[in-house]
């Protein structure tokens, strides 16, 4: 068929080079963005099949997130704007590594196991972050989809949950949002102006807020917002991207795992302030006291606070809906230990990723879903948005239900579903302690966060840690685990766990206990144990003091 004949025509023009292997990960392929263009025009490929197969319009957001400036990577959007299903994650890895030769019959093979009619249409939105190499590797992407002959459309420069967000408007017919980075600002605006509008007494310190944009996309992002904000919200933006340099000592991901504010950012203390990673798709928030000490607002105390408002919200409007919040085994264990025991929500532990959260998250009401590390969004079922609803046009219901209801619209609105969005959870959390009249500072003491340490292990091969019980347990290599509980027993309020990162050549090591210096010294201890069980490579890992 010709439209087989350009595929290979064109495949020439995005060579692989031969031997190459690379993964659809925790969040699709990242490595070095000089390894990625076939990448990116199979995943064009990919993606157009992907349409054809589902009917539906398909994303392809070119990003590597945290990531440094040099990497880059590819994740498919599936049609509700969620991560792309398993099975086609498989199928990721297959197309991506195929040797030059091998393409056509790979894509065949899914063409038939698929039984995809190729007279189908197909329509691909794509999308990319601020890296240098993004715009080479997004036009490659749009080569891939050309050759199958279907439609795209790019959206350039937005941020990943903006990206997934159009894609889900486009196939709800416009009843999620209008698929536009204007539509995108006009929906969640209005739904935060709404929130906050009948919030008494606002100070100008309470309307102010200092975002870190980590260079990247999310930074331009939010210059684009604000004149939709109408003053409500006055971010002071840093690290805008002007002269630092993408996710480099700053960004989410630094102020997590260093637990410390990002450079290129001055804070006064007890002033609010938050980082998006690379992508715009996590946030964290941080004060600095008037002793200098800085405190840490990561994903658990967001889940906290945004899941005690709606369930005080339900409580309000006496509605009987099943909340539920979902976290990884990165949570802090006190955060677990609040949530089930003082809010008495249910809790669920699921394996690191946004899609295994996002999935959890679905079988209840409404699900709050977030990683430690700030990634995270809010699902409400269909009925739990239709019962609000109903009530909010209830003429028989009383006032104090009514304005719950409405809140509880409002909220609905200004959450981005399709997945977790640092500018969309921003604009919730700034809604919320507006409402609710509360400073960071009393946020943060809802309740405190056992010291804990993340620290990175490099080994030979990492596959050879296996894992289970949502992470928490490593089954091989034999003995790691038995070893790991023995160290665990001897400090208090200790727990740890390894596991291999889906996103970058390492071993992840995470360690918490009553103090910072045990927290320390087990996860020096652990990374030892990883290094000597698991093959290390290089230097042995030291101790952190
Ligand atoms: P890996 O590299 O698999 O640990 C990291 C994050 C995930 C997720 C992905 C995608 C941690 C410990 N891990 O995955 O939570 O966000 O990147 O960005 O933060
Ligand atoms: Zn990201």
């Amino acid at each position: 068929m010709a439209r087989f004949e350009e595929v290979t025509n064109q495949s020439s023009l995005h060579p692989k080079p031969a031997g190459l292997v690379l993964q659809y990960g925790t969040a699709g392929f990242r490595t070095n963005a000089k390894l990625l263009d076939h990448i990116m025009y199979r995943m064009g490929l990919l993606a157009a099949l992907r349409s054809k197969k589902t009917k539906a319009t398909i994303g392809v957001m070119v990003t590597a997130s945290h990531n440094p400036e040099e990497d880059n990577g590819v994740k498919l959007i599936d049609p509700m704007g969620e991560m792309v299903t398993p099975t086609w994650e498989a199928y990721a890895s297959q197309v991506a590594n195929a040797e030059q030769e091998d393409l056509l019959l790979a894509l065949k093979d899914i063409i038939e196991k698929e039984a995809i009619n190729m007279s189908q249409e197909a329509h691909v939105f794509v999308g990319k972050d601020t890296r240098s190499s993004s715009a080479r590797l997004s036009q490659a992407v749009l080569d891939g989809v050309c050759a199958l002959g279907g439609h795209s459309k790019d959206y350039g420069l937005v941020t990943t949950p903006q990206l997934h967000y159009m894609v889900c408007c486009q196939n709800t017919q416009g009843k999620y949002g209008v698929a536009t980075v204007e539509g995108y600002y006009n929906k969640l605006c209005q739904a935060f102006i709404q929130l906050t509008k009948n919030t008494t007494n606002r100070t100008d310190d309470q309307k102010h807020l200092c975002v870190d944009g980590a260079n990247g996309i999310g930074a331009l992002k939010v210059r684009e917002m604000e004149s939709h904000l109408k003053k409500e919200l006055q971010v002071s933006l840093f690290n805008d991207g002007s002269d630092g340099k993408l996710n480099h000592q700053c960004g989410a991901d630094f102020v997590k795992v260093q637990q410390k504010p990002p450079m290129g950012i001055e804070i006064n203390s007890g002033e609010r302030c938050c980082s998006f990673d690379g992508d715009a798709d996590r946030i964290v928030y941080y004060y600095t006291d008037s002793e200098g000490r800085f405190h840490l607002l990561d994903g658990d105390k967001i889940a906290t606070l945004i899941s005690t408002f709606l369930k005080e919200l339900l409580t309000q409007a006496g509605l009987d809906l099943k909340i539920a919040v979902v976290q990884t085994a990165y949570a802090n264990g006190s955060s677990t230990h609040y949530l089930e025991d003082t809010m008495k929500v249910i809790v669920r532990c699921t394996k690191t990723g946004v899609k295994h959260l996002h999935h959890a998250a679905q079988a209840f009401d409404i699900g709050v879903y977030f990683e430690a590390n700030g990634h995270g969004t809010v699902l409400f079922s269909k009925t739990a948005e239709e019962k609000i609803q109903q009530l909010a046009e209830d003429a028989s219901a009383n006032d104090d239900k009514k304005r719950a209801a409405a809140l509880l619209q409002s909220t609905i609105n200004v959450i981005n579903q399709t997945v977790g969005d640092a500018i969309s959870d921003m604009l919730l959390i700034e809604a919320i302690l507006a409402i609710k009249g509360m400073t960071v500072q009393q946020w943060d003491s809802i309740y405190s966060d056992l010291p804990n340490r993340q620290c990175k292990v490099k080994v030979s091969d990492r596959r050879v840690i296996d894992t289970t019980d949502a992470e928490r347990r490593a089954v091989s290599p034999a003995g790691l685990q038995e070893a790991i509980d023995n160290l665990v027993k001897k400090y208090r309020k200790a727990r740890s766990f390894v596991r291999p990162s889906g996103t970058e050549d390492v071993v992840r090591v995470y360690a918490e206990a009553d103090t910072q210096e045990s927290a320390d010294a087990l996860a020096h201890e652990v990374s030892l144990l990883v290094y000597q069980l698991a093959g290390g490579v290089g230097e042995e890992p030291k101790p952190l003091h």
